[in-house]
């Protein structure tokens, strides 16, 4: 097991040394910040005027036509072409799209700019600046030297501010936010989702000692017996925790006041592994979503969080959370707070979409198809939750190109980095749909290795396509041969066909595994009533769900462990143009853009209601 831990940790490093980049800093909150958040200014550059000179080379640092340097004049004679200041105000953390009509469809840079002091108590600490989340690329710019840059829409980042840049009052802080889409990204060109660009996540200064523990996991021992342990009421926990640098010396404590524990042990270079008897501990899980308080100490600096334990496994075709089968009664859920047409980041954002899925009587939700902002986590941790976590490799990217591919596990690194210690998260989830060919599965199975390697403690999967063989609905994505669960997305009844074709549907699972429908779904306007034969009626869409769910009932595999339909809510889509039901929305939520139940709603909640009774 320590070998294990150690080469997760190994693995992590050579990720992010090869990116350049600082190693993420686990759990801001827990620790000394300064909120950036607010009224920032903006120039939107659609020329990139700011970063390119007249003959499109990249302009030099001090010159006074890039937009990251000051251009305030300082007498009227001072040649300036660019400025910050209002009525060019834009909210961070925030879309653009949504906070001004020119922004609606715009993709392309805008500079955002705002000044800070430096915090006060930073005397022998290293500051950083923390950023949420950026979509896509951001290059980031502090009194006109550059910080670095990162790509990726959905993942946080960090970069260490040197020491001499930071002055006392007026730093001048730039980002250049850029969402273009491009074919060798993640996601690509191709998505059934908006393209929601800018300053999307919170924006942080992290104050942290010269030495800190930057990552950090503990979690119940995955080797232990679940149910041995459980018999006993004896529990093992392991883990680790990262270094920022190497130390000669030094010691980690790991404390939980509520166990009356507190372990101490030495560091070996940058990082030091855990594993120690805890005794009684009350399990984490959606029945009852117990968290503890623990504390990771470091030469009298400690970072503090909620950590909830559980084991989550699979056996045959079960999935099993401590020891005992879960169904997972799940749904999908897009970033979006539908009523508002932007991106959800907010804690209350997060309750207001995961309180649906409590509604709906969910024990799990899908959160596709990117990593979500921490928010959602976090509360799905305290709610109960249990959580599939994605990456946007999404359709059709190039699967052929191993700079891509280095891509997809820069993201995958990021998203499982920040949410290592939420128990909610049972699933990693490597993709969505992607075409079955060699060159593809050479690449996802890559990246199944790649996610196992820096957390054995987790499920892996992918969500994949049927394949419709004379007459029959197979699920035999070579893919499956390498992840945990078998995920599948079917629209029977949906696309090319009537709900009906439900009823007499064979399909066959190719794989001993334990089998989770991760989408099925069907439009629905609210408040649009007709015959249930009527497309994108509230009948159709209730239609869909009754005659799936009978198939489900009667007709699956017993591998059948669960399901999470698309989708919770209906969401922004540039590809959804039908200009009577559509107009831009993709509408097959249970809950409309106005957050009104449609009659599909209470179909589902119907049957997780039933499951869950079956279950007492
Ligand atoms: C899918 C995709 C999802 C789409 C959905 C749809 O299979 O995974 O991103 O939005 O179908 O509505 O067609």
């Amino acid at each position: 097991m320590k070998n294990l831990l150690l080469s997760a940790i190994a693995l992590l490093g050579s990720l992010f040394g090869a990116n350049a980049q600082d190693a993420l800093i686990v759990n801001t909150q827990g620790r000394q910040h300064v909120s950036l958040n607010g009224t920032w200014h903006y120039i939107i550059d659609p020329y990139d005027t700011g970063f390119y000179d007249y003959r499109f080379k990249e302009r030099p640092e001090k010159d006074a036509g890039a937009y990251w340097n000051n251009s305030e004049p300082k007498d009227p004679t001072q040649w300036t072409e660019h400025g910050y200041k209002a009525p060019y105000n834009i909210q961070v953390p925030g879309d653009w799209n949504s906070q001004d009509k020119q922004f609606l469809y715009y993709e392309g840079s805008v500079w955002y700019q705002r000044n800070f002091d430096k915090p006060a108590a930073t005397a022998g600490k290293d500051v950083y600046l923390y950023f949420g989340a950026v979509n896509y690329e951001a290059h980031v710019y502090l009194n006109g030297k550059k910080l670095g840059t990162h790509k990726g829409g959905f993942t946080a980042f960090n970069f260490k501010i040197p020491k001499e840049l930071l002055k006392d009052k007026d730093n001048f802080l730039v980002v250049r936010v850029d969402n273009r889409r491009h074919a060798d990204e993640i996601p690509t060109v191709n998505t059934d989702w908006f393209n929601y660009g800018g300053i999307t996540r919170d924006v942080e200064l992290v104050i942290v000692p010269q030495n800190f523990i930057q990552q950090y996991n503990l979690q119940l021992d995955p080797s232990q017996d679940i149910v041995a342990a459980k018999k006993k009421n004896k529990y093992k926990l392991s883990g680790w925790a990262k270094i920022n640098t190497p130390l000669k010396g030094g010691k980690v404590t790991v404390e939980i006041p509520e166990l009356k524990l507190k372990k101490e042990f030495a560091v070996q270079g940058d990082s030091v592994a855990f594993n120690f008897e805890a005794g009684k501990i009350g399990l984490w899980s959606p029945e009852s979503p117990k968290l503890y308080n623990v504390k990771f100490a470091l030469g009298g600096e400690s970072v503090s969080e909620k950590v909830g334990f559980r084991k989550i496994e699979v056996s045959g075709k079960k999935i099993i959370l401590n020891g005992k089968q879960v169904f997972l009664r799940g749904i999908s859920i897009h970033e979006e707070i539908p009523q508002q047409i932007r991106r959800a980041h907010s804690n209350k954002d997060a309750s207001q979409l995961l309180g649906w899925a409590k509604d709906l009587n969910c024990n799990m939700v899908r959160l596709a198809h990117y990593p979500h902002n921490e928010n959602m986590t976090r509360v799905a941790d305290s709610l109960g939750l249990m959580v599939w976590s994605e990456i946007p490799v999404y359709w059709t990217i190039e699967f052929g190109n191993p700079e891509v591919l280095v891509k997809a596990k820069k993201q995958l690194t990021e998203m499982i980095a920040r949410d290592r210690n939420r128990a909610s998260i049972i699933i990693w989830s490597v993709g969505n749909e992607t075409p079955v060919s060699p060159i593809r599965t050479t690449f996802m199975s890559t990246l199944v290795k790649t996610a196992k390697k820096l957390d054995g403690s987790r499920l892996i999967s992918a969500a994949l396509e049927v394949n419709y063989q004379n007459g029959v609905h197979h699920v035999d994505d070579p893919l499956g041969q390498y992840t945990d669960i078998v995920s599948l997305n079917e629209y029977l009844g949906w696309y090319g066909s009537t709900p009906d074709a439900c009823r007499d549907a064979k399909w066959t699972v190719g794989y001993d595994k334990p089998f989770f429908v991760s989408e099925t779904g069907a439009e629905g306007n609210f408040g649009f009533h007709a015959d249930k034969t009527a497309r994108f009626s509230e009948e159709y869409q209730e239609w869909y769900y009754q005659e799936q769910i009978k198939m489900f009932e009667e007709r699956f595999p017993d591998s059948y462990s669960g399901l999470s339909p698309w989708i919770l809510a209906d969401f922004r889509s540039p590809r959804r143009n039908n200009p009577t039901y559509q107009e831009g929305w993709n509408t097959k939520g249970l809950i409309s853009k106005n957050g009104e139940k449609k009659k599909a709603f209470y179909v589902l909640q119907a049957y997780y209601k039933k499951i869950m009774e079956k279950e007492l």
